[in-house]
């Protein structure tokens, strides 16, 4: 959380914002609904090896989503209940994978180039049990600073590919529970109203709010904030970075009845939606971050 937001100063922003209007007195009531990664899907790398840290943790591996058009795959982990040796009420993790087998020669070739140096799985070389040394792993480059010229023949084929390629296991981004906050805030269209109202820019792929089918997991993001990224050779250029997200679980049909202060996260609508994903991931895209 400390590198994120340092590189992304919407999140320091919003939640000054929100100590402002004495919504919260200090970052440490804020919720984190899940936080999410992107892997490039290669021998050694992808999913099979990332979530191995999470698997490692308690967490648990849940349902599997689908994106044909951007050719990704993606799963949800449940953080383990209770208490566990991270501490409590860990957020959920949304992880996904770039296909790159379905990519044009051209672009497979691209990642391969800095991928396949990556000969054995580096999870399996990590002390799983040792945080920091977890920590250190998710900042650190796993292959070789791009050419800001691969970068760009990724990006005008798959966005997704260039922002991995040069960000690699860094956070994309962390959520807020929008539901959790006092009243005025606490559903996803105040709380987009109250960041509108602040200047916020915000993601409006499909409309700035996305809703699940059943209503019940209504999302909006911020548009990812640009950083000044070094690539070989010396040469840099400012591209998409990460993003802050936000997120209203309305309580199930079920539970209609309980009394706010009785309320967990399991009378909550859970898990994710394709249709509000497929847009969220467009928050690093140039379609927002070049509105
Ligand atoms: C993830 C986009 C999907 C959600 O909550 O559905 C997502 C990404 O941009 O990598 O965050
Ligand atoms: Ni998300």
């Amino acid at each position: 959380m400390r590198r994120y937001s340092e590189r992304v100063p919407d999140v320091q922003g919003v939640i000054t914002a929100l100590i402002d209007a004495g919504v919260i007195d200090s970052a440490d009531d804020i919720e984190n609904d899940h936080i999410a990664f992107r892997t490039m899907g290669v021998p050694n790398l992808g999913l099979a090896s990332f979530e191995k840290i999470f698997l490692h943790y308690g967490y648990q591996k849940r349902d599997p989503f689908d994106f044909k058009e951007k050719k990704l795959s993606a799963y949800w982990y449940a953080p383990p209940a209770g208490e566990s040796t991270l501490g409590e009420n860990l957020p959920r993790i949304f992880a996904s994978e770039l296909r790159v087998h379905e990519l044009s020669d051209k672009a497979q070739q691209i990642i391969h180039t800095y991928t396949d140096t990556v000969t054995s799985d580096p999870v399996d070389a990590l002390d799983l049990d040792d945080a920091a040394a977890v920590d250190a792993f998710l900042h650190r480059p796993l292959w070789q600073t791009p050419t800001l010229a691969d970068y760009q023949t990724l990006l005008a084929e798959s966005e997704y590919a260039a922002w991995v390629i040069y960000n690699r296991y860094y956070l994309n981004h962390f959520t807020i529970s929008v539901h959790n906050l006092k009243p005025g805030y606490n559903t996803i269209d105040e709380f987009v109203a109250f960041l509108q109202n602040r200047g916020f820019k915000l993601n409006s792929a499909g409309g700035v709010v996305k809703v699940s089918p059943d209503g019940g997991l209504r999302q909006a993001s911020t548009v990812a904030q640009m950083i000044e990224a070094d690539f070989a050779n010396g040469e840099t250029a400012r591209i998409a970075g990460s993003y802050v997200e936000f997120a209203e679980r309305r309580v199930l049909p079920q539970f209609a009845d309980l009394p706010t202060n009785k309320l967990g996260r399991e009378h909550r609508r859970e898990g994710f939606e394709t249709g509000n994903a497929d847009k969220i991931f467009e928050s690093t895209f140039t379609t927002q971050t070049g509105r």
